[in-house]
């Protein structure tokens, strides 16, 4: 979220699109009906189904899975063409005036530099001209041809009202509704936010949909205001911190990135990271790379990282390839994997093409599972029947079982969708064998190593000297982690300014990023978290929810990262002289000599806004992109692509012969490819998505919520139900060209057939919930029906728009 849970309460206009708060987020929701109550605020809803969350918004409209850029760039086009733009915002804190590359092109549904072998780009036209002075150009006027807002506006002018009723299947008058009430929040006294989650990430384009919201949140002046932002709304109760940490395979924890195969040299490393301002007086916070990265390294390798070994940078992996999910299924499909340890994690069950993962676990020689309880992937080699038709027999694979506590039954923090780090304390001992998962990561670690000391080993250095200073090496604690993560010196550190004073002295923790170093002389685990746990102690355990504006900021409560500071970019909550546009919910302001305010500043404390300074000052350029430049596989600005199993056959936006039907840079392995199917043979689209009533695949081992959702449905609407004749309650079979499922038909109001380019199209709605093992009654997993292809940039699976064939068991 650049927002928090919170802050909601201070929107005039919500947009649930993507998300089904109600259902997956009800705890978080309170804040919309908060919005709702005391804000006269307005809900508006776009899913493919009439969902909880629909049912309790003032405005609902349907939608086809897959195409939200369509509408989404609707609705750009909408307010461009209405002139209902936040202008001196646009103007002054986004890429508008920038002047692009003449040879810059987008023709058929392609940007320029496309590779059709390898499905990639050569990025170098997607950028800015430069002037004689390095500087970027740019054009204030915005007259110039080839400036962002030029190109913008004719980009989205093929995203028509009738472009959005043919290929969306949303009804005109019901578009045109939604793009008036997000209008209203153009005037500088209103605010409006987005709150999204998988309906639109699980998409080969959901990268570039989230994009497109938060280019409509830009125009309208909503980024950086109370009661405005991009707010994804996270799933588990900590997969903000599984980011934040870096666990994503081409991460190091607080975004820094893994060095590429191609970069062994480090200084290159760190200057390709170092971005220069691209305009005068800009801040390029990024130029503080290299003491994020030394001081993470210092805090991983301790002595061994030393300047004269560029800080271990030996030690760290250098990528050949992304190693997300989709990439580890295909190379274990291929055999070319021994083991894997899924911790908290029930692939099986979770991951897209159940077919595949069989066969892939069935060529490990061996498995491990972290988990507390008994999941389907600990049990793929049993045969269930239908449920799980494998021939155990043929099975080698040795699954190794390690019983953890969960989060109830350990201290520590955890992150919400808001980035707040809040502490926790344990309310029980885990039972029976259990163990905490960092006792069981360090004793898998202290064992490894000294399996190394005692044998050696190919480059076993990073092993060996990996830092490891707690009490108990065997059992480190959560205080002694976030002390790391967190950050402290280890010399005394010098006032940059004036040699002679010290202002940290050796061994005290940090207050923050701003105090890291480059030296050595610093260590901290994650720079975002840094002053988490500052001299005044474990921050994220406060609990003061004191109010003193009433913008519901509670700075005492917990700790957030960067900084504590609750809204990202507040400084463009202000206007350029430094006085907010919304004085009845300000976060910020310039005083004369500070900026001040009911939030930590997003800016330099004492920065003059006379200097001209933008308000994005992560960005080399200060301002807000329209124009993504290099940063997105598919190009710098959203287009519609179909998905991989279209009903369509071809993208209405591009000529009939185009190559662009689906996203032509999204990474595809061949036989994943080969088994998608086609609307000849599966005519029905179908989404997945879950209910409040179940956590994924766990709660069905609780009786509770076993006896709530007993068993597996599928949502069919009723026109569909009658033309195929299936009766509520009956049993269907649903097929997808990699498999089948079969359960309960409810037969709903709440899906309707959408009129796609004129022709009917029906949506199913499969829930995600069931599977074979726990207490309700044994099912299919869902995802032996879903699709393996991933966004263009994530990796992220194709979950919610594929193919399938709905027929009566
Ligand atoms: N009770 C409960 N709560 C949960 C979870 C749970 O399992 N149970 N899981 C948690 C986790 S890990 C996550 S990630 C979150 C997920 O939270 P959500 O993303 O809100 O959950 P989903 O139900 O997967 O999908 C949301 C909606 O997206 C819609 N949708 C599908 N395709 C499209 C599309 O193309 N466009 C649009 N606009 N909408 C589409 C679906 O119809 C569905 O209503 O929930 C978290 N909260
Ligand atoms: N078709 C389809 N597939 C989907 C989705 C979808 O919308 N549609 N959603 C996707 C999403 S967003 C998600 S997040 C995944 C969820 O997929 P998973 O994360 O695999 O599913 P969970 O069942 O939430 O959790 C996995 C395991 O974590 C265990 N666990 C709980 N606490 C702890 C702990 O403290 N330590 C350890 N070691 N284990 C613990 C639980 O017992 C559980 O077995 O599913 C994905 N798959
Ligand atoms: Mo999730």
């Amino acid at each position: 979220m650049t927002n928090h849970w919170v802050d909601i309460k201070n929107a005039d206009i919500i947009l649930i699109m993507g998300g089904n708060a109600a259902e997956a987020h009800p705890c978080g929701f309170k804040w919309v009906t908060e919005a709702k109550a005391h804000n006269k605020a307005k809900l508006i809803v776009v899913d493919p189904r009439f969902t909880r969350s629909a049912s309790v918004a003032d405005f609902y409209a349907p939608i086809r899975t897959g195409t939200d850029i369509i509408f989404l760039g609707g609705v750009i086009r909408y307010l461009l063409d209405k002139d209902k733009i936040q202008h001196e915002y646009v103007r002054n804190y986004t890429d508008f005036p920038f002047i692009v590359r003449e040879d810059f092109t987008f023709d058929s549904g392609l940007y320029s530099g496309y590779d059709t072998p390898s499905r990639s780009y050569d990025k170098a036209s997607w950028d800015y001209e430069r002037g004689d002075d390095g500087y970027a150009r740019i054009d204030p006027t915005l007259q110039h041809p080839r400036t962002v807002y030029q190109l913008l506006k004719k980009h989205y002018s093929r995203y028509t009202p009738e472009m959005v009723e043919r290929v969306c299947g949303t009804p005109q008058a019901a578009f045109l509704k939604v793009c008036e009430l997000l209008a209203s929040t153009s005037t500088p006294d209103r605010a409006g936010t987005i709150m999204y989650a998988l309906g639109w990430t699980q998409h080969s384009i959901g990268s570039q949909i989230i994009r497109t919201g938060a280019m409509v949140q830009l125009l309208l002046g909503n980024i950086g205001v109370s009661g405005g932002g991009m707010n994804a709304l996270r799933g588990h109760s900590n997969i903000q911190g599984l980011t934040d940490l870096g666990l994503m395979s081409d991460l190091l924890p607080g975004y820094l990135t893994l060095p590429r195969e191609g970069e062994q040299d480090f200084n290159q490393y760190i200057e390709s990271r170092v971005q220069k301002p691209l305009r005068p007086n800009q801040l390029s916070y990024w130029q503080n790379y290299k003491k994020f990265h030394v001081s993470l390294m210092k805090a991983w390798w301790g002595d061994a990282a030393q300047a004269d070994n560029n800080w271990a940078y030996d030690y760290l992996p250098k990528l050949d390839k992304l190693y997300d999910m989709l990439q580890v299924f295909e190379l274990m499909s291929q055999g070319k994997m021994n083991g894997y340890i899924a911790q908290g994690f029930n692939p099986l069950a979770a991951a897209p093409y159940k077919s595949k993962l069989l066969d892939g676990f069935s060529k490990l020689k061996f498995l491990v599972i972290m988990d507390p309880l008994v999941t389907e992937t600990s049990e793929f080699w049993r045969n269930v029947g239908e449920h799980n038709d494998v021939d155990a027999a043929q099975i080698q694979t040795e699954v190794f079982r390690l019983p953890t506590s969960c989060f109830a039954e350990e201290d520590g923090a955890l992150v919400n969708s808001g980035r707040w780090l809040q502490w926790h304390w344990k309310g029980a001992e885990p039972p029976g064998e259990a163990k905490t998962d960092i006792e069981i990561m360090a004793l898998l670690f202290t064992r490894l190593r000294a399996l190394y000391r005692a044998e050696g080993g190919k480059f076993a250095d990073p092993v060996l000297k990996l830092w490891w200073p707690y009490a108990n090496p065997e059992n480190p604690t959560p205080e002694e982690l976030a002390k790391e993560y967190s950050g402290r010196a280890l010399a005394d550190l010098a006032d940059p300014k004036d040699a002679s004073k010290v202002t940290r002295k050796a061994g005290e923790q940090l207050a923050g990023f701003a105090e890291l170093r480059d030296d050595g002389s610093t260590i901290s685990g994650c720079w975002i978290y840094a002053g988490a746990w500052s001299t005044q102690g474990n921050l994220m355990a406060r609990r003061d929810n004191s109010d003193p504006t009433g913008v519901g900021q509670t700075l005492n409560w917990a700790w957030s990262w960067p900084a504590n500071r609750r809204v990202l970019y507040n400084r463009a909550s202000c206007g350029l002289d430094g006085k907010p546009f919304n004085p009845r919910r300000s976060l910020v302001s310039w005083n004369g000599k500070a900026w001040v305010g009911a939030d930590v500043p997003d800016y330099k404390l004492d920065e003059n806004p006379a200097g001209g300074m933008g308000p994005f000052i992560m960005n080399p350029e200060g301002v807000a992109r329209f124009f993504a430049r290099k940063s997105m596989a598919e190009g710098p600005f959203p287009e519609h692509y179909e998905p991989f199993e279209t009903p369509l056959g071809y993208n209405p936006l591009h000529p009939k012969e185009s190559r662009a039907t689906s996203n032509p840079a999204a990474r595809v392995f061949a036989g994943d490819l080969a088994a998608m199917g086609k609307a000849a043979d599966f005519p029905h689209v179908a989404t997945t998505y879950r209910l409040t009533e179940h956590f994924h695949y766990w709660t069905k081992h609780v009786l509770l919520n076993s006896i709530l959702q007993p068993e597996q449905f599928v949502e069919i609407g009723e026109d569909l139900a009658r033309d195929l004749g299936i009766a509520n309650g009956s049993m269907v079979k649903v097929s997808s060209n990699r498999g089948y499922i079969k359960a309960v038909a409810l037969v709903t109001k709440r899906l309707k057939a959408l009129a796609i380019e004129g022709k009917p199209v029906h949506q199913v709605g499969i829930p995600i919930h069931w599977g074979f093992v726990g207490v309700a009654k044994p099912g299919f997993l869902t995802n032996t029906l879903t699709p393996s292809v991933g966004d263009g940039n994530t990796q992220t699976p194709e979950f919610k728009s594929f193919l399938v064939q709905v027929e009566k068991a």
